[in-house]
């Protein structure tokens, strides 16, 4: 067993850092505070390799191993966490279509995605489908040599922005996961369009969308994977998303503590800076106690992803072990910065309204337990 980083990773890593702390912390506040969704910086992480990351070279992908995947979006993160949970969807959508698209899906788009020339977005959730996901209603029917979709989809990431959109819809009669096939959709497609932005407390660049579709014909060449494919398509991807978003949340938390220590030492009350107070020294340990056994989690459920072992539980675990720290660390550094935690002149109030979501999307943290409780436990629901 290992606990260093090899030359490559340690390479992809620092390239990362170096790309974050230019072209992304300085402008995360602005954008931010201007709802501004940075396209630029798509075009700029396709330069890097990032936009097809867990995709074959010959798609013009790079191929990277899920721990390297963890590494960049960790420190993407640590810049800010709407452009790492974006890029986390894109690379959701280009790896899934590598993965499970014949050789025309694969030529027609995986090169477009990993390319950066198109944005992808990842369509699961419906107003009244959420964690129990298997009972989505947009429909998809077959007719001749195309599906003629009709329905909402909510919650989507890159929603409105992105080019390209897997679209999971019921093509059978049949109620659970079984009758769930999934799409490819491109936006302009007559009969699809897109409903309100939403107005949310956090990750305000991440553009998040409702998607409209009224008779929008799909060709029968767009659709991924079998008839009734669809949920375990979109629940497979979500093993690699989740540990994407475990990685992000030790991003944000990670940058959390390291704006709390330089504040403790910089703050002085009491005639001494007020990391000298055991009461703020205990804060910090613990923060740091918790990133380290996060980031172990979140390495090591990227390690069982490569290796495919028992991968959905280990990505549930890292998904909500790191994102619990993270809204925990994010408000404990809020707290040691005092009134200056809870202004906008520190990054730390925007790290934890980010944050938040963390534990809610890709999976409830109540579902991620009771995906490990399935595992361990088998499918024991009445
Ligand atoms: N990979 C591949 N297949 C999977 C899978 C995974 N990670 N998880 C489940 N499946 C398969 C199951 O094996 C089952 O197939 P069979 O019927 O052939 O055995 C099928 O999918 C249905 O699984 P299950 O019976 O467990 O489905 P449930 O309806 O009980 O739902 C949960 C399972 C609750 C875990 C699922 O709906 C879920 O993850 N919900 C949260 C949804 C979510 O993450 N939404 C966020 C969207 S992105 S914002």
């Amino acid at each position: 067993m290992r606990f260093d980083l090899d030359e490559e990773q340690s390479e992809i890593r620092d390239m990362v850092r170096r790309f974050t702390a230019q072209e992304i912390t300085p402008y995360a506040g602005k954008w931010d505070e201007t709802n501004h969704f940075p396209r630029e910086i798509y075009h700029q992480m396709a330069e890097l390799g990032l936009m097809g990351m867990t995709t074959p070279e010959e798609y013009g992908g790079s191929a990277l191993s899920r721990l390297s995947n963890a590494l960049v979006y960790e420190e993407l993160a640590k810049g800010e966490m709407a452009t790492a949970v974006g890029l986390s969807v894109h690379n959701m959508v280009t790896g899934s279509i590598a993965r499970f698209g014949n050789q025309q899906q694969r030529r027609l788009w995986v090169s477009r995605l990993a390319s950066g020339e198109l944005l992808g977005a990842f369509s699961l959730s419906e107003a009244a489908s959420g964690s129990d996901a298997a009972s989505l209603q947009c429909r998809a029917e077959c007719h001749n040599n195309s599906y003629i979709l009709n329905g909402t989809k909510m919650w989507v990431t890159n929603g409105g922005e992105a080019d390209i959109y897997l679209v999971m819809a019921r093509t059978s009669g049949s109620k659970g996961a079984a009758g769930i096939s999934c799409f490819i959709v491109e936006k302009g497609t007559p009969g699809f369009s897109f409903g309100k932005t939403e107005h949310k407390m956090g990750l305000n660049s991440s553009p998040t969308r409702e998607l409209i579709f009224e008779n929008c014909e799909v060709p029968l060449a767009n659709r991924l994977g079998e008839e009734g494919q669809g949920f375990k398509i979109a629940l497979s991807s979500l093993d690699g998303g989740r540990i994407n978003i475990g990685a992000i949340g030790i991003g944000v938390a990670q940058a959390a503590f390291e704006t709390a220590c330089d504040y403790s030492r910089e703050r002085e009350q009491f005639g001494q800076p007020i990391s000298a107070f055991q009461g703020i020294q205990f804060i910090l340990a613990d923060m740091a106690m918790k990133i380290e056994a996060a980031r172990l989690l979140v390495y090591e459920a990227a390690y069982k992803l490569d290796k495919g072992q028992n991968a959905g539980m280990y990505a549930s675990m890292a998904k909500c072990f790191a994102t619990d720290i993270a809204m925990e660390v994010t408000t404990d550094a809020v707290q040691v910065l005092g009134g200056a935690g809870y202004v906008r002149d520190y990054p730390v109030e925007r790290y934890m309204r980010d944050v938040k979501v963390a534990q809610i999307f890709e999976g409830t943290n109540q579902i991620q337990r009771v995906v490990i409780a399935r595992s361990l436990l088998g499918n024991i629901r009445k």
